[in-house]
This record gives C-alpha cells, sequence and structure tokens, in this order.
C-alpha cells in the first residue's frame, strides 16, 4: 500500500503528480530547492522539505537529501517526474535499498535501457525492429570499422552507448570523415559520460519521430497506448507533439504495439515507458526507451482517457493493471510546450509574471505551476507549462489550439507563444506528417 509519495521533481510535472495522489487519497511531500518555496505544488502539498540551495546538483539531483527527506517525513515512495533523478539507476537502488518504492521500472531495467547497445541487444531479442548498424561496440581496428561503415552504407551515425537524446552522436558522410569521427565522439562521450564505447548505425536522412506508450505490470501484463509523434522538435527539444501519429495505418500501430506490449514482458518491465522510433518509408527503426513518465504524456491521457501517473502508481504499488488490451484511441489531441523564452531568439526570459490568463472551453487542458506575481527563476528548464487540446479529429484540435493560444496571456516574460501560432499556420504542419528536420527549415526560412 502507497499511503504517501514523495515528488522528487518541481514545477508543472510535481504539480501533476500532486493532483494523481490526491485524487487517489494519497498523502503528499513536496520537496523544493531555497528558490522554489513559491511553487503551488508546495502550497498544495500535505508537507514540504527545502533539500537545498537553487543550483540543481545541490538541490534536485541531491540523492542524499532527498532520501533523507523521504526518511523525516515517513513517505512510502517516491515519485521522479520527467528530468532530473528519473532515468537515474543508481538512485533508483538507493531508493529501494533505503526501504521506499520507486515509482518506475527496477534500477537494472533502467540500467539496462539507459545503456544502448544493451537496450538495443534486448529490443533484436524481443524482435522489436531497430536501425541496422554494429550490434554492439564498433570495433577496434581501423579496417574493422571502415568495412562495417561500407556494408552499412554510408551516411552513418556514431553513437555514445551512454548518450542518448541528441547527446554524444556524430553523421559521418564519407570514409575519409570515419576515422576522426570517432576519435572525437570518444573523447567528448568519455568527458560526457565517463564511457567512450560507441555503436554504429546506418543514418536515416528524413524520418519522423514516433514513439509508443506502454504501460506494464509486475504480473506479466503488459498493453501499448498507441503512438505520440514528436517530429517538431528543435536542437533534440520537443516543441509541439500529438497523438495518434498522423497517417499511421491503424494495423502498423496494432502490429508494432504488440510487440512492444511483447518486449515489455520480456525484459519484466514495471511501469509506464516509452519507445522511441524513427519512422521513414512505412517502416519503424527502433532508437531509445525512455524509463519514465514523459513530458508528452498528456497527449496520450487525452485520446486515450487513462490517467497514466495514476497507473504509474497502482503498478508501483503491485496492484494488477486493469485495463482491456484492446483500448481505442479516441479523436486527436496536440500539446504545445510554453516556455519563458525569446520566440525569436530562444534565449531563456525568466522572471516576474505580471498578468496571467488561462484560456479554457471543451477539449482544452491546461498543465503548468505558473500563477499571476509568480517568479519563473533562471535555474531550471524553461518550460513553465503545457497547453493541450483534444478534438474529434486533427482539424479540431488545431482549431482548439489556435484558439486556446490566443486566449492566453502571460505578461512580464517572454514566451514561444507567437512560435506555436506560426507553427500551427505552417501548410506543412497543417498536412501532417512532417520529419524530424521540418521545424528546423521553417525557421531557417523565416529568418533569412
Ligand atoms: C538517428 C537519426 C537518424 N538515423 N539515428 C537524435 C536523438 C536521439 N534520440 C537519436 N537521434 C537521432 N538518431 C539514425 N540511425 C536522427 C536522429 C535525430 C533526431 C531523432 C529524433 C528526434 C529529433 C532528431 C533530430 C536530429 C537527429
Amino acid at each position: 500500500m502507497i499511503k504517501k509519495v514523495l515528488i522528487a521533481n518541481r514545477g508543472e510535472i510535481a504539480l501533476r503528480v500532486l493532483r494523481a495522489c490526491r485524487e487517489m487519497g494519497i498523502k503528499t511531500v513536496a520537496i523544493h530547492s531555497t528558490a522554489d518555496r513559491d511553487l503551488k505544488h508546495v502550497r498544495l502539498a500535505d508537507e514540504s522539505v527545502c533539500i537545498g540551495p537553487a543550483p540543481s546538483p545541490e538541490s534536485y539531483l541531491n540523492i542524499p537529501a532527498i532520501i533523507s527527506a523521504a526518511e523525516l517525513t515517513n513517505a512510502d515512495a517516491i515519485h521522479p517526474g520527467y528530468g532530473f533523478l528519473s532515468e537515474n539507476a543508481d538512485f533508483a537502488e538507493r531508493v529501494e535499498s533505503s526501504g521506499f518504492i520507486f515509482i518506475g521500472p527496477k534500477a537494472e531495467t533502467i540500467r539496462l535501457m539507459g545503456d544502448k547497445i544493451s537496450a538495443k541487444e534486448a529490443m533484436i531479442k524481443a524482435r522489436v525492429p531497430c536501425v541496422p548498424g554494429s550490434d554492439g561496440a564498433i570495433p577496434e581496428a581501423e579496417a574493422d570499422v571502415k568495412k562495417m561503415a561500407l556494408d552499412i552504407g554510408y551516411p552513418v551515425i556514431i553513437k555514445a552507448t551512454s548518450g542518448g537524446g541528441g547527446r554524444g552522436m556524430r553523421v559521418i558522410q564519407r570514409e575519409a570523415d570515419l576515422m576522426e569521427s570517432i576519435r572525437l565522439t570518444q573523447t567528448e562521450a568519455k568527458a560526457a559520460f565517463g564511457n567512450d564505447t560507441l555503436y554504429m548505425e546506418k543514418f536515416l536522412t528524413t524520418p519522423r519521430h514516433i514513439e509508443f506508450q506502454v504501460l506494464s505490470d509486475k504480473h506479466g501484463n503488459a498493453i501499448h497506448l498507441c503512438e505520440r509523434d514528436c517530429s517538431m522538435q528543435r536542437r533534440h527539444q520537443k516543441v509541439v507533439e500529438e497523438a495518434p501519429a498522423p497517417g499511421l495505418p491503424v494495423e502498423e500501430r496494432e502490429k508494432l504495439g504488440k510487440t512492444l506490449a511483447d518486449a515489455c514482458k520480456s525484459i519484466d518491465y514495471h511501469g509506464a515507458g516509452t519507445f522511441e522510433f524513427l519512422y521513414e518509408n512505412g517502416e519503424f527503426y527502433f532508437i531509445e526507451m525512455n524509463t519514465r513518465l514523459q513530458v508528452e504524456h498528456t497527449v496520450t491521457e487525452q485520446i486515450t482517457g487513462i490517467d497514466l501517473v495514476k497507473q504509474q502508481i497502482k503498478i508501483a504499488a503491485g496492484e494488477v493493471l486493469d485495463i482491456p488490451n484492446t483500448i481505442q484511441p479516441r479523436g486527436h489531441a496536440i500539446e504545445c510546450r510554453i516556455n519563458a523564452e525569446d520566440p525569436v531568439t530562444f534565449l531563456p526570459s525568466p522572471g516576474k509574471i505580471t498578468r496571467y490568463h488561462v484560456p479554457g472551453g471543451l477539449g482544452v487542458r491546461v498543465d503548468s505551476h505558473i500563477y499571476a506575481d509568480y517568479t519563473v527563476p533562471p535555474n531550471y528548464d524553461s518550460m513553465i507549462g503545457k497547453l493541450i487540446t483534444h478534438g474529434e479529429n486533427r482539424e479540431t484540435a488545431i482549431a482548439r489550439m489556435r484558439g486556446a493560444l490566443t486566449e492566453m496571456i502571460i505578461e512580464g516574460i517572454k514566451t514561444n507563444i507567437p512560435l506555436h501560432l506560426k507553427i500551427l499556420d505552417d501548410p506543412e504542419f497543417q498536412q501532417g506528417g512532417a520529419n524530424i528536420h521540418h521545424l528546423e527549415h521553417m525557421l531557417e526560412d523565416s529568418s533569412s
């Protein structure tokens, strides 16, 4: 039984987790830095503990301080949210060895998926389609790597096994650049992750980013909750996400979804998870698995009606998954990430919010911790909220989003709301199915 949850995060996701707990009759403990005393969820939590100064390494990444707060408040479980310690296997291990429930998969699963080579090996075993590549680390001998790249076919991409999310990778167009690129990526990987092991893949030039949401309990039951299209990104930061993926045939979803539910069982996965794919010419290629709740989980919730945070907590408590494995998605949902940043330069824009009006109406959801007179601190990620719309089809979801963005007023700081309105007016976005490079191309075109 989970009676009290410590929320090891901040901002909108801490509030999101608090709301799920409150609905379930679970008490909440907020932890926060000295910069975050005025966060909305800190006010709403049953208890709160200040765990350190503003810089994340001393607060939200401070494992001993967080464990102490859980001991002090007698919490049963810890929810890590996303970012920070959410995919830190050592943290999950320390939480469990201190006698608390980690709301997420086992530490060994986080470790397996955190190492991208072992993740891919596990997926190949589970018959999940992967990008053709080195099947393990690249060989040491120059002649062997050259042969491998030639066999895979240029362009190839070199990735650090401890990387992910766009960190520690390099595209190579021709053999003349191969060895130098490998050396550079190794050096960067060693410095960034303390591990210079690399693997190689065929570089897909114009894929879409499509990911599948799964839920898997501790009793061998697993389901998929359809996919999300997250192709609208800039510098590996997602800007707009939607579900389902425009134009994806239902049979394709069901076929891959079933494979992924089986994959969850084969790795004994516990909790909510996301399988990331590149999608090109009608084929899926697995790249990474995220073992946490994601920012964009909301669009899945809107089309399935399932509360993913509640499900995470129930699974962690050892309950049997009580969702039929034949869920039918309803309509279409879109999420715009609202960032405190300059819409043109993308520079962060922290500061005091002087005026705030939230949009509303049918099919409009706002997940945000901000309020009038709240000061956005400069120490953390610039995302201050998410605007989500849902409708019977994509056109309705887009129309509702345009209306909601127009209604929304945030003054005192700059936000990317003007950028979102521009994206919604883009013909290629409206058509659906744009690739991962589209937004950056759109921004280049409009700046020249
Ligand atoms: C790729 C790729 C093309 N081919 N792998 C970037 C983030 C990390 N999760 C993997 N990434 C990519 N891997 C192969 N074999 C292109 C990307 C990529 C990308 C992927 C998803 C979303 C946005 C992206 C932006 C640039 C590159």
